[in-house]
């Protein structure tokens, strides 16, 4: 259906509806406010509807990546696996739609194309891809942090007469590989998950790698339900240390020591047992992996051994043993299989960096070495991240400069929850804010909380407008800046900095001052009458 202007504004438009889209959804209802949100795929889910290639499961452990809000939802739900794959989070996303009524305020298969801000009205103006035209006082990014995939720009890829998957995008009714000769561009999270899915299916499977990655085995497992029975029993207290923790995981508790505080033997021995644990919190073992270089090489050299181990060809372990940055500062993995999959005599690896992809071709993947033939090429090669989602809508003021041209230079938020110059602009997981270094459901859950505590706190005080202050939106990035600085993060080419897309400017993009620490500043700053935002009536 067909909005216009003669409607009356709604409070909040909200774009996406993935977990962020659908708790914003709850939470402003709840609040009495009349919403409507707009999600370009067919369904809720965001990530999770449309990841669907075979082995995406989540690295979070379940009874954590899952919403804290409802007690009698956390309760009833049941995870079957401690690392919950595609299908199930997505059928909990939509368990939790029909659970609280969500659908009815979205409207699917619709893409948010522009919103203007006009001063006079304070109000938005939001478009869509279907002729929506809707105003609202409120506009709400929930589009995703990892939702804008990403092709690189190879020639040919037109030309390909075979099939062409991103994991991002991947076909509803799942795609059968069987007997085929399959490529596989990309080793991050995605590729790492799939390429042993696929490696069993396809007569022949070519890698092509061009950073090697730190992965760890995930031990995934049924879930033990002794361990539901006691997890659930104290719910809230795991959630109140995940709000408090750095990662939003109660499982990552904040280590104390360095590495070099305990001796070699006993330093292994830490190393093996977090191994064991099969969990993304192996680089908070120590408090310095991330920060010391010297303590980051001993825990890469550990990893490097176990993957020395694990493939048989010294020459093809040697291709999958990372040097070219430290542990963690790309986003570490977590692998059921993946180096395993490289003794299979059905699978090849390719290093993309001593023979560079050319082209696609008709028939497959041109290197500057040789042409391979295909009949299917999937790209894992990753995301727009953090400010894609955002920025591909044309956002701007009613006279006035774009995002985009704001954020020319990377994005400026304060406390990535809004950006100066564009009023009653709310980010939800923004840059400049945990995010992506963190649990996203406890950062999806904050953020919303915040915000919705912030418009009611507005609409109590008669307010109609919000406003991030530009001296406090620098200070906040200097500080953003400076935090990362003070680790190794900013070292590697990593979607953490735009470093995957040609041209985006290299900003670390999330705050690494941990999640803990940023609730709090969030909770000092509406409790101080939202200290660094303007409020106006
Ligand atoms: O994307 P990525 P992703 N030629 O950007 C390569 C989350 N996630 O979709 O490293 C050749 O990490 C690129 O190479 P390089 C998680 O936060 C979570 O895998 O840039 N190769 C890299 O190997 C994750 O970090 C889960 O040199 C090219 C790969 O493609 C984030 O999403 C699962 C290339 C892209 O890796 C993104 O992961 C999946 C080119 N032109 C995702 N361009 C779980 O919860 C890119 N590459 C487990």
């Amino acid at each position: 259906m067909t909005e216009t202007h003669e409607s009356a504004p709604l409070d909040a438009v909200i774009v996406g509806a993935g977990f962020a889209g659908m708790y914003a959804i709850y939470k402003l209802r709840q609040a009495g406010m009349r919403v409507r949100a707009f999600e370009a795929g067919e369904d809720v889910g965001g990530t999770w509807y449309w990841n669907r290639y075979p082995g995406a499961r989540c690295d979070v452990e379940s009874v954590e990546y899952s919403y804290s809000f409802s007690e009698e939802l956390q309760q009833e739900w049941q995870w079957s696996e401690r690392y919950a794959a595609q299908a199930e989070i997505l059928r909990y996303a939509n368990h939790v739609a029909d659970r609280f009524g969500l659908r009815d305020a979205i409207g699917f298969e619709t893409r948010v194309t522009s919103g203007e801000f006009d001063s006079d009205t304070n109000l938005w103006t939001v478009a869509t891809d279907r002729g929506d035209v809707v105003r609202a006082r409120f506009f709400v990014m929930a589009g995703g942090c990892l939702s804008l995939p990403r092709m690189p720009d190879f020639p040919g890829l037109d030309e390909f007469q075979g099939k062409l998957y991103h994991t991002g995008m991947w076909p509803h009714e799942g795609v059968d590989f069987s007997g085929l000769r399959v490529g596989v561009i990309g080793t991050g999270s995605s590729g790492i998950q799939v390429i042993p899915q696929i490696a069993r299916q396809a007569s022949e499977l070519t890698v092509f790698q061009r950073t090697p990655n730190f992965s760890l085995p995930a031990f995934n497992r049924a879930m033990d339900p002794e361990f539901e029975r006691e997890y659930k029993a104290i719910y809230a207290v795991h959630r109140d240390k995940a709000r408090y923790s750095s990662a939003g995981i109660a499982g990552h508790p904040t280590p104390e020591k360095g590495a070099m505080d305990d001796a070699p033997d006993e330093r292994q021995r830490v190393y093996e047992g977090g191994w064991l644990r099969g969990t993304t919190g192996f680089t908070r073992i120590y408090k310095d992996i991330l920060s010391d270089p010297v303590a980051n090489s001993t825990m890469a050299e550990f990893v490097r051994e176990k993957i020395r181990r694990t493939v048989k060809d010294p020459k093809v372990a040697a291709l999958l043993t990372p040097t070219d940055h430290h542990i963690g500062t790309k986003r570490i993995c977590l692998d059921t299989g993946y180096f395993e999959t490289y003794n299979r005599a059905n699978v090849t690896l390719r290093n993309v960096r001593s023979e560079p992809i050319v082209s696609i071709t008709s028939q497959g993947i041109r290197t500057e070495a040789a042409d391979y033939a295909y009949d299917a090429i999937v790209f894992a090669t990753g995301y727009d991240a953090v400010t894609g989602a955002v920025l591909n809508i044309d956002i701007r003021t009613k006279g006035g400069a774009s995002l985009a041209e704001k954020w020319t230079a990377g994005p400026r938020t304060y406390l990535g929850l809004m950006t100066a110059g564009f009023p009653n602009l709310f980010l939800i997981t923004g840059p400049g804010s945990p995010s992506v270094l963190t649990n996203m459901l406890t950062s999806i859950e904050h953020h919303v909380e915040w915000i919705a505590e912030c418009l009611q706190h507005l609409r109590d005080k008669g307010m109609v407008r919000m406003e991030a202050q530009r001296g406090f939106e620098d200070e906040w990035v200097e500080h953003v800046n400076q935090v990362a600085d003070a680790t190794l993060f900013p070292t590697a080419n990593s979607w953490y900095t735009g470093a995957n897309i040609p041209g985006k400017p290299r900003v670390f993009l999330p705050y690494i001052g941990g999640h803990g620490n940023y609730r709090i500043k969030c909770a000092e700053v509406a409790s101080n009458g939202y200290e660094g935002f303007a409020l106006s009536a």
